[in-house]
């Protein structure tokens, strides 16, 4: 199941921010076909009964296709499911208190927002980490940036997946990789584009390239 997550590269989140609740089906089949690694559920503003119906609908296409689901917040949703992982934030009940509630393999990842969040949530027990915002972005409004300088040194520290997030679209790919990024979390450079399933998949070349150069 680790392993799994490790060859992961590109993390593609379904934000209801950016696609309206009667497209969630055509946008996650989108991105599985572009070849979307892993694919999160964000809702903020749903009601739980709305979430947990449409991430069941989610899971219906993604676990047909091999991909595996994150819940975003909401542990007793990834439970139920039963999506492949629970995704928390800072602010969140803890990486403990989630596993009480989620089935054993489920993995839990964590946003970090600098290096020394991203050493704690791997002591914590965090599966993956996000890292981020890199750049300025309206998906997380409240955040100050932090660029790519730190993205050595997390790398250096952090030996769980890292995923860096914020801001990044096809165009500033090759730069966030050149500073040594691995792996990827894109929302609106995926969602806002005319052509989901071909942008995602221009994500992954690129993504893949780099693993093997
Ligand atoms: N966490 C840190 S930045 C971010 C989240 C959820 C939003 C990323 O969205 P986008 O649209 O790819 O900038
Ligand atoms: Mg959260």
């Amino acid at each position: 199941m680790v392993d799994s997550l490790k060859r992961c590269r590109l993390y593609a989140i379904l934000d209801l921010a950016y696609v309206e609740v009667a497209k969630v089906e055509h946008v996650t089949a989108e991105l599985i076909r572009g070849g979307a690694d892993l694919i999160q559920l964000r809702a903020k503003k749903q009601t739980l009964a709305e979430i947990r119906r449409l991430a069941g609908k989610m899971h219906g296409l993604t676990s047909k296709a091999g991909v595996p689901l994150i819940v975003n917040d909401h542990p007793e949703i990834a439970r139920d499911v039963p999506a492949e992982g629970l995704h928390l934030g800072q602010d969140d009940l803890s990486i403990a208190a989630a596993r009480r509630v989620v089935r054993q393999d489920c993995w839990i990842g964590k946003s970090t927002h600098n290096v020394v969040q991203a050493i704690a949530a791997q002591d914590e027990g965090a599966d993956y980490i996000g890292f981020g915002p890199l750049f300025a972005t309206p998906t997380k409004p409240d955040y100050a940036p932090i660029g790519t300088t730190e993205i050595g040194r997390v790398h250096e520290k952090v030996r769980v997946p890292i995923f860096c997030i914020g801001g990044i679209k096809l165009a500033n790919l090759p730069d966030v990789l050149a500073a040594g990024a691995k792996r990827v979390v894109i929302v609106s450079g995926l969602l806002q584009s005319p052509d989901i399933a071909a942008v995602t998949q221009s994500a992954k070349q690129l993504l893949t390239k780099n693993q093997d150069a």
